[in-house]
């Protein structure tokens, strides 16, 4: 087997909202196999501490200032990285938030955020780079969907009607694209150690650990969260040539969660 299928060398990657987290650790990853790394995010404070942390690791990635919401703003964007660094020929739609909120104490603004951040970003972003990798002949898009794509849970109804949206736009954006030899797949992270989760595993007062966290380690069997950089891997498996007839799949990078019932109390 020739092991260079797995190479990203010669391609510009787009990570949306990289300066830390999964998107930060699948930029390290997608580097390594030798993709020139573009990322954004939302401030420039944070795009600062995201070229910090790049640069740390030796990776001259390249970071834009950008609210994924602002179709402008995007269009903008993708034809700056392409002026100043050549067309993007992986797309990883990472940007994302939560609100953990009842829904009926949910306002209809609250749900209005996160469907735009996780869903419609999504969709103006791919919608911004597929002209570009239709003239190129090529295209990567991994849309980083989430365990509720396929279930829910209480207080998170914005979040896993977005991320069950995002599943099935990965899907349709294969359909309708995978003729121009672009493939668009999905992550769905298990519950994964960052910012995002780091409320669901605080100790408690008496030092104990979050109810959540352990009820989490019993639910998965690899008896741990995840890391971001347990998501590397699979993530440049689906930007590199190694996947090219994979289209439309959405691959579950969660430790066994979603095929388990759970260890019994
Ligand atoms: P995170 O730590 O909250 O990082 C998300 C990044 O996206 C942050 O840098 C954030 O900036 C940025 N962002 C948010 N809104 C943006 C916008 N409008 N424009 C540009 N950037 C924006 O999240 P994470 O845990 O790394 O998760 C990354 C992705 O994986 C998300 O799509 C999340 O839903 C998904 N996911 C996470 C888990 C998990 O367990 N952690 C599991 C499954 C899926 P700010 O800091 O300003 O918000
Ligand atoms: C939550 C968590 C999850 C994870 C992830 C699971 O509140 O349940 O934040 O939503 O972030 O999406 O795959």
């Amino acid at each position: 087997m020739n092991l260079n299928q797995f190479s990203l060398e010669g391609k510009v990657a787009l990570i949306t909202g990289a300066s830390y987290g999964i998107g930060f650790a699948i930029a390290c990853a997608m580097h390594e196999a030798g993709a020139t790394i573009v990322f954004n995010d939302i401030r420039q404070e944070l795009v600062d501490k995201g070229l910090a942390a790049y640069a740390e690791k030796g990776i001259p990635a390249r970071g834009y200032v950008c609210d994924v919401t602002d179709e402008d703003a995007v269009n903008a964007l993708v034809a700056k990285i392409e002026a100043e660094v050549g067309v993007i020929d992986i797309l990883v739609n990472n940007a994302g938030i939560i609100k953990r909120i009842p829904m009926t104490e949910m306002t209809a603004e609250q749900f209005r955020q996160v469907i735009d951040v996780d869903l419609n970003a999504p969709f103006i972003v791919a919608k911004a780079v597929i002209p570009s990798m239709i003239k190129k002949g090529h295209g990567k898009i991994i849309n980083i969907c989430s365990m509720m794509s396929e279930l829910g849970r209480e207080t998170v109804s914005a979040y896993a009607a977005a991320k069950g949206g995002l599943k099935m736009l990965t899907r349709n954006i294969c359909s309708e694209y995978g003729e121009y030899n672009i493939q668009c797949n999905g992550i769905g992270p298990g519950y994964i150690a960052t910012p995002q989760t780091a409320p669901l595993r605080e100790r408690q007062p008496d030092g104990s650990r979050h109810p959540f966290d352990s009820f989490i380690v019993a639910k998965t069997p690899a008896a741990r969260w995840g890391n971001p950089e347990d998501l590397g891997g699979p993530a440049v498996f689906l930007a590199s040539d190694a996947s090219n007839f994979v289209n439309g799949h959405i691959l579950y990078v969660d430790g066994g969660i979603l095929a388990y019932i759970g260890k019994q109390p």
